[in-house]
């Protein structure tokens, strides 16, 4: 089984009862965000955690060995070339002794359960693709948060994806699925995708109570946050390059593990970087939810 290696920080921070929010280092790596983007936003992500009170814990696969928070001089190695971890990758990770491998949220939330952090941020969820009734493409993230005891924080997930889908998933699988002050689930870089969320909840309190009443003795909760107002870019300029960008994975014969690395690259071009300070903003938005829930969370425990 996979033994997390936690920093000095984690440990110290477990020992007092201290609140701790897990990040994923995907959304870091030039898998997820370009250059210098990805530094700025794992500086203003670690920033938000450590003023709302919690510490900050890195996730990632270094020298072959999982990790789970990352000193500031190791912050740097996963903001180049990272190899993609999905939680079924893990293993092959340590076992071929990878430099870097960049952890999705499957492999993170694992990872923190695992390490026993059980507060988890990220931008936005992996889902179930449009087509996946023909491809199978339905990401892991999904039954990692059925399979592991963390609350984790996303902006809902991307409009690239069948959202109906991931909501009908989410609740095959048992995933009880929260929206923060919010009638709605999330699109990432819009507020609502018109789908109701499944239930509205008000307070951190309220998450922690939704957490400890849990059914199952490993299974996680979503908790969705919209972007703020402000940062909200306009639905239809997204639809027309996500159908873009998706006709030409389909032209180019790209699938799998691929396809949302490509769709997050073509969306930073055609929106000519207006959707990378609209990622940067929800994502610092999400990481202070969760050390507000972390908080709550510790204090409760
Ligand atoms: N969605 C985003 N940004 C991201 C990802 C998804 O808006 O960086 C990353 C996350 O790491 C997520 C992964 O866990 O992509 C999902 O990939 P796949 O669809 O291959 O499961
Ligand atoms: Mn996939």
């Amino acid at each position: 089984m996979i033994e997390p290696v936690l920093s000095e920080d984690v440990v110290a921070a477990q020992r007092d009862g201290r609140a701790i929010v897990a990040l994923e280092s995907t959304i870091f790596s030039n898998l997820g965000l370009p250059s210098p983007a990805n530094a700025e936003a794992l500086d203003r992500c670690t920033a938000a955690i450590t003023a709302g009170g919690a510490v900050p814990a890195v996730t990632a696969v270094l020298d072959g060995v999982v990790r789970i928070g990352l000193a500031a001089d190791e912050h740097e190695r996963i903001l180049g070339e990272a190899r993609k971890a999905a939680e079924r990758d893990l293993p092959v990770a340590v076992a071929q002794r990878w430099d870097v491998g960049a952890t999705t949220v499957s492999a993170s939330v694992a990872i923190a359960s695992a390490a026993g952090v059980p507060v988890f941020a990220t931008g936005g969820l992996g889902g179930v693709h449009r087509g996946a009734e023909i491809t199978g493409d339905i990401s892991a993230d999904l039954d990692a948060l059925a399979n592991h005891r963390v609350i984790a924080v996303s902006a809902g997930a991307k409009a690239f994806l069948d959202l109906a889908r991931t909501l009908e998933y989410l609740e095959t699988v048992g995933v009880p699925v929260l929206g923060w002050r919010h009638d709605w689930f999330p699109a990432f870089y819009t507020r609502s995708s018109g789908l109701p969320i499944p239930h509205r909840v008000e307070s951190a309190s309220e998450v922690v109570a939704v957490f400890h009443a849990s059914t199952r003795p490993s299974s996680g909760i979503l908790l969705t946050v919209p972007i703020p107002e402000a940062d909200e870019l306009d639905a239809q300029l997204l639809d027309g390059v996500l159908n873009a960008a998706l006709d030409e994975c389909a032209r180019d014969g790209v699938t799998g593990a691929a396809v949302t690395p490509f769709v997050l690259a073509r969306i930073g071009e055609a929106t000519d970087g207006r959707s990378v300070p609209a990622n940067l903003a929800l994502a610092e938005h999400n990481a202070a939810v969760a050390a507000e829930i972390a908080v709550a969370l510790a204090a409760a425990s």
